[in-house]
């Protein structure tokens, strides 16, 4: 008995949540992967394996709108070591470019195996016979690994949803080895860009001392791996639906009236995290002002800064910076009733998301670095009249594919400035060229062909235990 495919991710997607009552209640989380994986787990009765959020307590599994979940508890030192700890304060700045400085403690590394293992061995139970188990995410890259050692029967897939790091970098992790490893555990590993690819393939190369050849991994045990770039994507569709509904086009003009309808409209949404160079873009934009190349009537700065990880010291204080930046530039350029960056740390429904894209004028998404970057393909989706410019980061992932976009370097002040200002006086034809090649872009690369080509290359990839015909 058990599932035919097994999702195995840090977090269910559902959030435990206590609403107003004091009772506790499900509540379905938002956000792409979810949409992206519900088909494929409706098509193959799977089930999900994840941490529900919260400490303690034990869960049933548990169904909700047919999909099958099943919750794994965390204790508080567990959360504080395995995912505040060796993921987010470990391997999410060495995996994006050290932009904030790795730190490396043993003990997080000794909790991240603990829990690793955990997540395997509930896979291990949970999976029929020659079943797929489908691994995401940084947290959990010892999973194809244990897993493989308790289950070979059966076909293992990862997908990183962030960069994978040069050599260079990686090298400074004290466990790299074991982390290659883990990961080797799988058959398919999947990436979001083919240099994340590369760098893995070199560094098993160089490190473990297997044969490879182009995006194949030869093992002793005569089991080959494959590497390779699956860009992610999203529900291209339900955002232009969404977009074009008559509530979320009456919600972007009530926001730009409340605005005070400026001429332009400059947006940011991120979580408020280091890698997305939330501070550099609002200093640009201050500077575009006090330099008198823009004012305070021509245009405004709405910045969306979705609360996250909020016990890390790191996010604490980045916190703290851009609040202080913000209330700097509003006291030294904002006019009663005319601030220049309107600046809101909260999250948002999805309409009101879809809202705020119908509204602005120019779309600025600068990570430092960035797996691939949701929020600015949304925008595209959003624009069902080809109008509104972007304003995209080289380093993040989606600048791959939107090639129209003002391209920049988040670390090129000037360079910024003028991308901003060349956005902002575009012509209409220039702005409907360039959003029209990225919207079909969009359209033809949606999150279900991204899963499709996942869960394909998947099933045909040459399993475990048949023989290799090595080159
Ligand atoms: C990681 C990688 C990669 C944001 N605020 C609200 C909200 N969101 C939604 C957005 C978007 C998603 O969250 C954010 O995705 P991003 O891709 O922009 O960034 P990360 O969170 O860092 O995601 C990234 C991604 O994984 C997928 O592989 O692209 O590179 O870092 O979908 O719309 N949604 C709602 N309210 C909000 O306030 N409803």
């Amino acid at each position: 008995m058990g599932h035919d495919l097994v999702i195995v991710a840090n977090r269910l997607p559902v959030d435990r949540v206590t609403d107003a009552r004091g009772k506790a209640a499900w509540r379905r989380s938002p956000g792409g992967l979810v949409s992206a994986i519900e088909p494929v787990m409706r098509a193959h009765d799977g089930v999900w394996i994840g941490w529900p959020g919260g400490t303690g307590q034990r869960l049933k599994p548990l169904k909700i709108d047919g999909l099958d979940l099943v919750p794994l508890s965390m204790t508080a030192d567990e959360i504080e070591e395995h995912y505040e700890g060796f993921s987010n304060g470990t391997l999410w700045p060495l995996y994006h470019d050290v932009v904030a400085k790795p730190e490396f403690h043993r003990e997080w590394w000794d909790t991240y195996v603990k829990v690793n293992r955990r997540f395997a061995e509930s896979a291990a139970e949970l999976a029929a016979p020659n079943a797929t188990v489908w691994v995401h995410d940084y947290q959990l890259q010892l999973v194809p690994q244990m897993l493989r050692e308790l289950r070979p029967d059966l076909r293992i897939g990862f997908y990183l949803h962030i960069p994978f790091p040069p050599a260079e970098l990686f090298q400074q992790l004290p466990w790299r080895r074991q982390i290659l490893e883990g990961l080797l555990g799988a058959d398919l590993i999947g990436f979001q860009l083919p240099g994340a690819a590369q760098n893995f393939i070199r560094l098993v190369r160089q490190r473990v001392g297997h044969k490879t050849h182009r995006d194949l991994v030869y093992l002793p045990d005569g089991r080959t791996v494959r590497a390779a770039a699956f860009p992610i994507s999203i529900d291209a569709a339900g955002f232009e639906e969404l977009a074009n509904s008559p509530a979320v086009r009456d919600r972007a003009d009530a926001i730009r009236e409340a605005l005070g309808n400026p001429k332009k409209i400059f947006l940011g949404i991120d979580r408020l995290d280091y890698t997305k160079g939330i501070y550099a873009r609002l200093r640009a934009f201050g500077e575009l002002i006090s330099d008198g190349a823009l004012t305070v009537d021509d245009a405004v700065f709405v910045q969306v800064a979705v609360p996250s990880r909020e016990r890390v010291e790191h996010y604490r204080n980045l916190r703290d910076d851009i609040e202080r930046l913000v209330g700097r530039l509003n006291g030294d350029l904002g006019r009663i009733g005319r601030p220049a960056i309107s600046y809101l740390h909260t999250s948002y429904p999805r309409e009101e998301m879809a809202a705020l894209y119908r509204a602005a004028d120019v779309m600025v998404v600068t990570p430092y670095r960035d797996g691939m970057n949701l929020v600015a393909k949304e925008y595209v989706a959003c624009r069902t009249d080809e109008d509104g410019a972007l304003v995209l980061s080289e380093f993040a992932g989606a600048a791959d594919e939107l090639r129209q976009a003002w391209l920049v370097n988040p670390y090129d002040m000037n360079g910024m400035k003028a991308a901003l200002l060349e956005a902002y006086g575009a012509e209409p034809k220039e702005l409907t060229r360039r959003m029209r090649a990225m919207r079909r872009q969009i359209a033809q690369h949606d999150v279900k062909a991204w899963a499709d080509s996942f869960m394909t290359e998947l099933t045909d990839v040459e399993h475990s235990h048949s023989k290799t015909v090595r080159p």
